[in-house]
């Protein structure tokens, strides 16, 4: 059997909105090991900052690693082989797969891990995530550096949310009616965390993308 390095922790420590969240499920020393493979990915694979379909540029920086990379341009959101500059995505990195493992609860194996850097300033609206092939298969997060206020709504867009700080090795997953509802980041508490050399935050998001 494979190694999970994370603690044995099974069962999450808050549950909203059918969201789960293992709160500080990776200890330090997986944080910093989970850096460590995520610079030589951006080193192949470069952060870039995609463009809404409405040619509004992101303020989160992202790339992808994996069979399938998530991309957004002038023509659409949608899941690609390649990165913007041509070459495929590196593999996803073994230390993050291994969450995928301990949480997941499916048979099927992450065929995507989308990275998401945000610096002081960065957010990311409300949206649903509607990409993928089959809504079955859960999303998986994980949070590495500052502190990042998230918030969770409906299914549909509008009406009541709640809001939770994420911290560094903190991992959700929406599963099953919490696959569809609408998430979004809307802030950074920059400063917050001291494992990224030059602050910021990653979000690194597991999924099936492929049917
Ligand atoms: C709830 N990323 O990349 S991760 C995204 O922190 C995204 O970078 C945020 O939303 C981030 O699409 C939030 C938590 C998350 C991810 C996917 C979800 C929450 C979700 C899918 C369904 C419901
Ligand atoms: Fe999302």
């Amino acid at each position: 059997m494979k190694k999970v390095p994370v603690s044995s922790q099974s069962t999450p420590t808050l549950t909203i909105r059918g969201v789960a969240l293992y709160q500080r499920l990776l200890d330090r020393s997986a944080q910093t090991a989970m850096v460590e493979d995520l610079r030589r990915v951006v080193a192949d694979a470069p952060l870039f900052r995609p463009e809404t379909p409405r040619g509004q540029a992101m303020s989160v920086r992202m790339t992808s690693t994996g069979s399938v990379g998530w991309v957004s341009d002038r023509r659409g959101y949608r899941y690609q082989e390649t990165h913007p500059k041509g070459m495929a995505w590196p593999p996803i990195p073994e230390s993050v797969l291994a969450i995928w493992d301990a949480v997941a609860g499916t048979e099927r194996q992450a065929d995507t891990c989308l990275i998401n850097y945000y610096d002081g300033t960065a957010r990311m609206g409300m949206h649903q995530d509607r990409d993928e092939a089959d809504f079955d298969q859960p999303v998986v997060s994980i949070s590495l550096g500052d502190d990042a206020l998230f918030r969770i709504g409906n299914l549909t867009r509008g009406g009541k949310t709640e809001s939770v700080w994420l911290s560094s090795g903190d991992v959700l997953v929406m599963g099953g009616e919490a696959r569809l509802v609408y998430h979004g980041i809307d802030r950074i508490r920059a400063g917050s965390s001291d494992l990224l050399a030059s602050g910021g935050r990653i979000n690194l998001t597991l999924r099936v993308a492929r049917a």
